[in-house]
């Protein structure tokens, strides 16, 4: 299939690019060295981004704090005003900046083109929100005295984002952010740069027709020594929110907690659903199949492992080699197929050294696994399924690739879900049953310890309107709707006394 590039035109990704957009401009010392983008689809050079040097960094960050310093002070329904015209340009580029995403980073159209809708979705969301920053009121316990609670804005939030979703996750916390009041700079993963710069090329008009600060949204594309490291040790970033794996939140952790500052962390997951003996299979197959394959197996909320109970084991096995056989794998552009390539070659070596391992450990591999001849890139690959237990350390662990561990329980839902459970990370989980005992098992204080769990729906493709986050390991950081917005304002309590006396609380006399 011969791809049309028209997308890049309309994006205008081209030539070398610079490190750094603070909105309507760009800029880099263009001194640093350049990342390459590839295409994992077809394996060719798409675009060229030069990378920033620490002095860029400090610069952005300049430029973001005297941003701030205006920004604050437009009333929020002003500035969800602005997010409401950044939602109408995203609708307008819905689909070159989709087959942007899908091109750099390799997932299906449809997803890509999803992710974009899930930008849309977030500034609608932002809009209601900006005229719903809500605090509390309290009584007083003195006289003529009023409480009350007000959320203002933090300040600098610094986003940290992976490839897997190279424009969504910034959406969620960048346009959520916009609304509360603060400002943002974005590091995007250096796999997926171009995907960055078309959002920054897409909102550009918006922010200029408006007069935003330069800086209020901004961007920097650069190693983690000269912009990641600093961005974690910097006191004028009171909140970095960091998308990626367990490993990279926990140095997040460290240097952010150090200084004292806040960290919203969402990070790897070991998601599975359970098959119970009560389970509409022909509900569960689509449900597993795109959990386990969507995004080539490289979503936080991939399903990695499915708990079936042995009486409908056989028959599940049966149905998912029927699935995983019909899978049509190749250019994630061709609509026709189910499954695009892993985003590098390093991803593919992982898989490998995954499946190894689980046979190791005592697996059985029982579909698929192998890398696919015939493609350029060298990034395709056949989704696997490995009979397993969950005790194995590589069930154990987040293999950030289509794995399809298959794990047997016996005896009742409360069994596999301490199967479901037994592992570090605790982001998405699901249940398929048509007993209400055993879903309302699941979801109850004793059932699934993780941040999202469904009933008769996978585990990925989770809508903006909830909170998004996991525990354990995951990071415990909770973004996009719900009161998510929360975590990037920070709180005051506000006592007014209109008395003519000075009551002290807690009936303390101190009189002079
Ligand atoms: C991620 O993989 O980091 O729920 C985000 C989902 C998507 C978001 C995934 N809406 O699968």
């Amino acid at each position: 299939m011969t791809i049309s590039m028209d997308f890049l035109d309309k994006l205008g990704i081209r030539g070398d690019m610079d490190a750094v957009h603070t909105g309507t401009k760009s800029s880099g010392s263009r001194k640093h060295g350049v990342f390459e983008s590839y295409s994992p689809v077809d394996g060719k050079l798409i675009g060229k981004i030069y990378k920033a040097s620490k002095s860029d960094y400090d610069a952005v960050v300049k430029t973001s704090q005297q941003a701030f310093v205006e920004w604050r002070k437009i009333p929020a329904p002003q500035r969800g005003e602005i997010v409401r015209q950044i939602g109408n340009k995203l609708r307008e580029y819905k689909e070159p900046l989709g087959k942007l995403v899908s091109y750099e980073m390799g997932k299906s159209l449809q997803e890509g083109l999803g992710e974009v809708q899930e930008m849309i979705d977030i500034a609608d969301f932002a809009v209601g929100l900006a005229r719903q920053l809500y605090g509390l009121t309290m009584h007083s316990e003195r006289p003529s005295h009023r409480m009350y609670e007000q959320w203002h804005p933090l300040g600098v939030v610094g986003i940290i984002s992976a490839f897997n979703f190279p424009v969504a996750v910034w959406s969620w916390n960048s346009l959520i952010a916009m609304v509360c009041g603060d400002v943002s700079i974005w590091k995007p993963s250096e796999k997926t740069p171009l995907s960055a710069v078309a959002c920054f090329h897409i909102i550009k008009d918006v922010l200029a027709a408006n007069k935003v600060p330069e800086g209020t949204l901004a961007m920097i594309v650069g190693d983690v020594a000269e912009v990641g490291e600093p961005m974690l040790a910097d006191d004028r970033v009171p909140l970095v929110s960091a998308t990626g794996s367990c490993r990279m939140g926990k140095r997040v952790a460290e240097v952010v907690g150090k200084r004292l500052g806040r960290s919203l962390l969402e990070l790897g997951g070991n998601n599975a659903i359970i098959l119970t003996e009560n389970a509409n299979l022909q509900l569960a197959a689509p449900g597993v199949v795109f959990g386990a394959v969507g995004t080539c197996g490289q979503r936080c909320t991939t399903t990695r492992r499915l708990i079936v109970h042995s009486s409908i084991y056989d028959k599940v096995k049966e149905m998912l080699l029927k699935a995983f056989g019909g899978l049509r794998i190749g250019s994630p552009l061709d609509e026709k197929n189910h499954v695009g390539p892993l985003i590098d070659k390093d991803a593919v070596k992982m898989m490998q050294a995954a499946l190894m391992a689980a046979k190791d450990q005592g697996g059985k591999v029982i579909f698929g696994g192998e890398i696919l001849d015939g493609f350029e890139s060298g990034c395709y690959v056949r989704p696997a399924i490995v009979e397993a237990k969950n005790s194995m350390a590589v069930v154990q662990e987040e293999t950030f690739a289509p794995i399809l561990y298959l794990l047997k329980y016996d005896g009742s839902v409360e069994d596999a879900i301490k199967v479901q459970n037994d592992v570090k990370q605790g982001l998405s989980s699901s249940i398929f049953t048509d007993s209400l005992r055993q879903a309302e098992a699941f979801l109850a204080a004793s059932g699934s310890d993780c941040g999202i769990a469904n009933v008769n729906i996978g585990t990925s493709g989770a809508e903006i309107g909830g909170a998004f986050g996991g525990e354990k390991e995951t990071g415990g950081g909770r973004e996009s709707g719900s009161d998510s917005w929360k975590a990037y304002m920070r709180r005051q309590t506000n006592t007014i006394n209109y008395s003519t006396h000075l009551p002290l609380a807690q009936g303390i006399k101190f009189d002079i």
